[in-house]
């Protein structure tokens, strides 16, 4: 199923809905796991170079490495790799891409965002984080393991400003619309969460609901894996934490701070309009109380999160908010205690999504 990460370009959205309606078959397994182990040098944007360095006065400038401080960069590892000098692991095969594919036989990946490695270095760094993220969680061990297969990303080759992942064949698309949309890792993980829930139940999203819930955790991916990234990394976080794509939005929104969107609106189910991105902004509210409801119980985001993922393995490829929620709700209880379930009922509740 396919998926846009921005909603503004509807004739993309369009063709995305016409292949969703084509899915069915399970994501592919990758033929076979390559070596594992080998670890390279890269340079990343910390999540993304608005929300690092908190100035919401910095624009794409047609892609020019000035536009960036240098400060806006990390240095980090590359993990998992195959040791094949590209950027191929055990999580992530960037598949293809514009212009000049990144080859190292040092595994040595440092370039600055005006050039065309940049993009498929953040797609390798960024998929495999949240990937590394998931399984820190315990699925792949303790639990049931999540889309922990390579992942193909093509980089860079769309030209709208525009992402999306799909089913057949399983693979993740980022365009290079306005801000290349790599260059922000709240757009990256955002794919890669759709990617996650149709492993978790193939062909995920076919009411619009569902489709909602898939834009929602895709959004609420994004950024929960940016934020333990921050705190893996010790990387500075200036602007919301509830904001959405703080750089890649800068293309095409003038209100700052620059939100493709939040975690954090009001939205209830009155706020319905029948567009899964909009919609989704609903359920990720949910997501987001849930989260901080946990930290108010003393419990960690950590432990919100792995019930959250946890609960979508049940969800059914059509479901409804009100099953969804019902779901999570039950997934709580058993996990986390009768407080933290009580927590999810309150936490949909609040956005009129009851069961
Ligand atoms: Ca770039
Ligand atoms: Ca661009
Ligand atoms: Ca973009
Ligand atoms: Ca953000
Ligand atoms: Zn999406």
């Amino acid at each position: 199923m396919s998926h846009s990460a921005l909603s503004r370009l509807l004739p993309m959205s369009a063709l995305a809905v016409a292949g969703c309606l084509a899915l069915g078959a399970a994501p592919a397994q990758a033929a076979a796991k390559p070596a594992l182990g080998s670890t390279g040098t890269a340079r990343v944007f910390e999540v993304n170079p608005v929300q690092s360095t908190g100035n919401e006065g910095l624009t794409d400038q047609n892609d020019s490495a000035s536009a960036v401080p240098s400060s806006a960069y990390a240095t980090v590892q590359l993990r998992n790799l195959d040791g094949s000098g590209t950027l191929t692991g055990r999580w992530v095969k960037v598949e293809s891409a514009t212009g000049t594919p990144a080859t190292s036989s040092t595994n040595t990946f440092v370039y600055d965002r005006s050039q065309d490695q940049f993009e498929q270095v953040m797609a390798y760094f960024w998929v495999n984080q949240a990937q590394e993220y998931i399984q820190s969680l315990g699925f792949g061990s303790t639990l049931p393991g999540v889309n922990d297969q390579q992942q193909a990303v093509k980089v860079d080759q769309y030209g709208g400003d525009n992402s999306y992942e799909t089913d057949k064949p399983f693979r993740i698309r980022y365009g290079k619309g306005g801000v290349d949309d790599a260059e922000d890792a709240e757009v990256i993980d955002h794919e890669y969460g759709h990617a996650v829930q149709n492993a978790q139940v193939p062909g995920f999203g076919t009411s619009e609901e569902a489709g909602a819930i898939g834009e929602a955790f895709g959004d609420y991916l994004g950024v929960t894996v940016g934020l333990a990234a921050d705190a893996q990394y010790g990387w500075a976080h200036k602007t919301p934490a509830a904001c959405v794509a703080d750089w890649d939005s800068t293309s095409y929104t003038s209100t700052v701070p620059h939100c493709l969107r939040r975690l954090d609106t009001n939205k209830t189910v009155a706020d319905k309009d029948g567009e899964v991105h909009d919609d989704g902004e609903i359920w990720s509210r949910a997501l987001w109380d849930i989260r901080n409801g946990y930290v108010k119980n003393g419990l960690t985001t950590a432990r919100a999160d792995t019930t959250i993922i946890d609960a979508q393995f049940s969800f059914a490829p059509d479901t409804s908010f009100s099953a969804a929620a019902k779901a999570t709700y039950l997934t709580a209880g058993s996990r986390d205690g009768a407080k933290a379930a009580s927590t999810v009922k309150a936490a949909f509740a609040a956005r009129g999504i009851t069961f």
